[in-house]
């Protein structure tokens, strides 16, 4: 039995007074849709099976290099991330999983697995640490982790990783998640060629303790931590990798981190097409990796990474089944608020993206018609899917309006006399 934090009754008085509005822009969007062709009970039933894992870390307010300020009632451990996590799948119905980050929310998996129980929660990928020092470890990864020059370093980075595959395994996850801060900041100062092969090994090492249907993505990022170069700093690294290790091995699309103006979409049709995209890290960004709310900045990018998504789908690609996950800080938002509005956003993407008319794009494509091509997508684009998700979330149980029942519902003055407040500490920001 779900035992989810905000009151049923809540959520049905607020569905109340949003109903019959959603009732009429349902019918007029489902006789809009018609004329194209299009049965919007099919769209509906789609978007409803589609989820999208949060991060525990994601729960907390986050910070800048400069500052971080707390919010109310900010999670005091995993349990009061898991609290927060039900929450917003309680309202939304399209994150029923939570995706870890240890050590910090490393503690006994049976507990971690009883409490996400009670909420109706899952875990989805693991994601190891080795961009910062944990509290009691014998080397220090300033220099670097699984390709750091000392072989006790990248042992003790190794270990690690599969320390956190055994507690995914205890948990029901079914994948890892690998980012390296691993670089340099002077030329000179790290051999390119030798850094990768130390950390190929080592991830091969790490591979080997895959169970059997488990994923380990390589995540890329082009700067920061590390300045002047970084180990996995682009697809094209992070497909050498997948490619080296072998067929459990996918690459990660984190959208925040890839050099400004870079074409992702491209980037996500090209794994697909070699079988190497393993999932997402959705975020958005106007520079670099921001960690901003997802669809916030660029929502048409969003969607056109969805195009191709849906797109493999309808191709019905082999093998086809990548991992959704959130990546992100919120430093002026309250957490749980951005991440509703964010799932929202990914999954309006993904619905946009499922009416296009892909027959017609196709024959457009053929005959050199690209301002019809284009009109194609943007047809789809531009129509307003609200109703959809938002129907999708009523017949689930969920909230109409995800915001207004999270503010009537009085959750986070309920949490923030139980939490004190916490103060300083960093973002956790990959
Ligand atoms: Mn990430």
């Amino acid at each position: 039995m779900t035992d989810f934090n905000i009151s049923a009754e809540v959520i049905a008085a607020d569905n109340d007074t949003r109903a019959k509005a959603l009732k009429s822009d349902y019918t007029a969007l489902g006789e809009k849709l018609s004329r194209s062709n299009i049965d919007i009970e099919t769209i509906v039933a789609k978007v409803a099976e589609f989820y999208v894992a949060v991060p525990s870390w994601g729960v907390g307010t986050g910070g800048t290099r400069f500052a971080r300020f707390p919010g109310a009632g900010e999670p005091r451990h995993i349990f009061d991330k898991l609290d927060d996590c039900g929450v917003i799948q309680q309202l939304t119905r399209a994150t029923p999983t939570v995706s870890l980050h240890i050590p910090w929310d490393k503690t006994d998996p049976k507990e971690l697995k009883a409490k996400a129980d009670s909420l109706g929660l899952g875990f989805d990928a693991m994601n190891s640490n080795t961009f910062s020092d944990a509290a009691d470890q014998a080397h220090s990864y300033k220099y670097g982790s699984l390709s750091h020059v000392n072989t006790a370093t990248r042992q003790q980075a190794i270990e690690h990783n599969i320390e956190c595959i055994e507690l995914g395994a205890a948990l029901g996850s079914k994948a890892l998640t690998v980012w390296v801060g691993d670089g340099s900041n002077f030329p000179g100062q790290s051999n390119f060629t030798r850094a990768f092969e130390r950390y190929l090994a080592s991830m091969a090492e790490i591979y080997k303790a895959l169970p059997e249907d488990w994923r380990l993505f390589s995540e890329h990022k082009m700067y920061e931590p590390a300045f002047y170069s970084s180990v996995v700093q682009d697809w094209g690294t992070n497909y050498l990798i997948a490619q080296t290790l072998g067929p459990k091995a996918q690459c990660l699309v984190d959208l925040g981190h890839h050099a400004p103006n870079t074409n992702i979409e491209m980037i996500v049709a090209r794994l697909i097409q070699f079988g190497k995209l393993g999932g997402f890290h959705f975020n958005d960004s106007k520079y670099g990796d921001d960690d901003l709310d997802a669809g916030s900045v660029e929502p048409y990018r969003l969607f056109l990474v969805f195009n191709e998504l849906v797109d493999a789908e309808h191709r019905g690609v082999k093998g086809f089944h990548p991992a959704h996950m959130i990546d992100q800080s919120h430093n002026v938002t309250d957490p749980i608020e951005s991440l509703m509005a964010s799932a929202n956003e990914i999954r309006r993407a993904y619905a946009q993206a499922l009416l296009v008319d892909r027959a017609a794009l196709e024959q457009y494509q053929n005959d050199n018609d690209a301002l019809m091509a284009t009109e194609t997508l943007k047809r789809a684009y531009r129509t307003d899917v609200e109703p959809i998700l938002a129907e999708a979330r009523r017949r689930a149980g969920g909230a109409i309006d995800p915001v207004g029942a999270f503010r009537n519902s009085g959750y986070r003055q309920k949490v923030a006399a139980l939490r004190p407040a916490v103060k300083g500490g960093s973002g956790g920001i990959v």
